[in-house]
């Protein structure tokens, strides 16, 4: 038998507990990297403390990649290793929390609304990515024209769209008589329980307003607020985690140390106590998720677009330049922390002090290219909604003018020194052919401007944006990323 995981001597223990205690009472669609470095391992670390028995079966909807993983977890008995990577020590974690997983290539539709359907399932989770709710980024509604969409209204029972699945396992729950379950977004958007919600709503009413009516009065959305930095596994990273665990793991994740789980305290079927191993229920996620997704990942895009430009490989790299660093500061503080209403006692300045030094963690190798995907998925909820209550203020928004500014001059497919950009998007043909039909700037700026499921209809109206925009671009025509960032703080002195 080949050497893995759960056959040969490791470095580190393996779990400890009964695997066969675990019940399978979440269902999670979307076991990419930040799902097993973050909700697996909260579950994983209650399995240790506790006589809890929710397991939790990973599902893969996409891709080759999603089928590989589920081959390699199940090869290994569905154990896979963490490494939390610090700037001087990292430590390895083998996680245990998994009982199960799928993928529809080698389960079939129907062997995941098995899962979906089984009478112990209790919560659904998801980390699909902000696209794969197929909802209109602008606004969080159903994107009805989406073609995973539209084959999933025609062909309910083979989904494949996460939405398309949890409607058509809803439906099946009401029909059987069986309790309802949970559904936790986990991805990166402004109420994100609400995003899942009206998605999932949205399809139900389609083909059956009575199904939309029990979803709506049965199933609860609790937003989250997720974070850990969790960069795409590299071959070097896992050739690290195999020298120092002692056997190849293909399906070994590194991460940073740092953790945190904000969720809303609302669910209708039972959930585990993760507030038990570091999360935090709350009635209300909404200021913490807007404080991360402003100040965390608006930051990490402003540094992603810009950084790569610049022609830095890692957010690492790009924060070790002084003047990439205290631009990040400025946005932080100067630009996103005043838009924000924190509960008394929360001090952003030392939010982003920690985060700049998250940020320049060394080990990690988070590249700029991964977090500068899915912009037109990203912008909205990280610069876009800042800059409306400025531009409602009357207050000063230069660095995320050139955020946006940064982002549609990567957009042109070519680097500062005239490299290809590999652009990853839904919306990437659309971007390269507003690109070749403009090559004019201001009219290149307005095209991507008119698009309303990123910018809706207010921004391009806006002549202060529009114009600081402009501004910002042509400074980074003129000057390249790391002079028209440099010029942002002489304009602040
Ligand atoms: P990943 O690429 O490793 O995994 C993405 C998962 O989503 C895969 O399982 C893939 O099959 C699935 N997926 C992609 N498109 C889909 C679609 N249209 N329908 C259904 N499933 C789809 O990415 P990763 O790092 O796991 O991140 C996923 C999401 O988690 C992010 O987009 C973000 O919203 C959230 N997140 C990620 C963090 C990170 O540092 N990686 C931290 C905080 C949140
Ligand atoms: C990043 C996030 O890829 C991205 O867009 O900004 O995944 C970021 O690493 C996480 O949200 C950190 O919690």
């Amino acid at each position: 038998m080949e050497k893995n995981l759960a056959n040969s001597p490791l470095s580190v223990a393996r779990p400890q507990w009964d695997h066969s205690r675990l019940v399978p009472r979440i269902v999670h669609l979307g076991c990419g990297a930040f799902h097993r470095a973050h909700q697996a391992l909260y579950m994983h670390h209650l399995l240790e403390i506790s006589d809890s028995d929710w397991g939790i079966c990973e599902v893969n909807l996409m891709s080759a990649k999603g089928q590989q993983l589920v081959e390699n977890l199940r090869q290994q008995k569905l154990l896979y290793t963490v490494a939390e990577k610090g700037a001087e020590k990292t430590e390895l974690k083998i996680i245990g929390s998994v009982k199960e997983a799928l993928h529809p290539a080698l389960d079939g539709h129907a062997g995941i609304l098995r899962a979906l359907t089984r009478p112990q399932t209790a919560i659904v989770s998801l980390t699909v990515t902000e696209k794969g709710y197929c909802t209109v980024a602008a606004s969080g509604e159903l994107d009805i024209d989406h073609p995973l969409i539209q084959h999933d209204l025609a062909h309910p029972a083979e989904p494949q769209s996460a939405i398309g699945y949890i409607v058509e396992a809803l439906r099946l729950r009401r029909q059987q008589g069986l309790p309802p379950f949970t559904v936790m977004s986990c991805d990166n958007m402004r109420d994100n329980g609400y995003v899942a919600r009206a998605a999932v709503l949205g399809f139900a009413r389609i083909g059956d307003e009575s199904l939309a009516e029990w979803i709506a009065t049965h199933v609860t959305f609790p937003c989250t607020m997720v974070d850990r930095i969790v960069p795409a596994a590299t071959a070097e990273t896992q050739q690290e985690i195999a020298t120092a665990l002692g056997v190849d793991d293909p399906c070994a994740i590194a991460c940073e140390p740092f953790r945190q789980w904000v969720i809303e305290d609302n669910f209708v079927n039972g959930r585990p106590d993760w507030d038990r191993v570091g999360a935090q229920f709350v009635d209300d996620v909404a200021p913490f998720e807007l404080m991360k997704l402003r100040m965390l990942n608006g930051s990490h895009s402003f540094l992603a677009y810009l950084g790569y430009l610049g022609g830095y490989q890692t957010i690492a790299d790009t924060i070790a330049r002084p003047i990439y660093r205290q631009a990040a500061l400025a946005l932080m503080l100067e630009e996103q922390a005043p838009t924000l209403s924190m509960p008394a006692g929360t001090d952003l300045a030392a939010y982003a002090r920690q985060l700049i030094e998250r940020f320049s963690n060394p080990s990690l190798r988070h590249r700029t290219w991964q977090i500068a995907m899915d912009g037109s998925q990203k912008l909205p909820q990280r610069l876009l909604d800042p800059l409306r209550l400025h531009l409602a203020n009357g207050t000063d928004f230069r660095y995320l003018a050139m955020g946006v500014a940064g982002w549609m001059r990567y957009l042109r497919g070519v680097d500062q020194q005239g490299k290809a950009i590999d652009i990853v998007d839904p919306l990437s043909d659309r971007f390269h052919s507003i690109s070749q039909q403009y090559p004019d700037d201001d009219r290149y700026i307005a095209a991507l401007l008119d698009i309303s499921t990123i910018f809706a209809s207010d921004l391009a109206a806006s002549q202060p944006f529009v114009s600081a925009v402009k501004q910002a671009y042509q400074q980074l025509i003129q000057s390249g990323a790391e002079a028209a960032i440099a010029s942002l703080s002489r304009r602040a002195s």
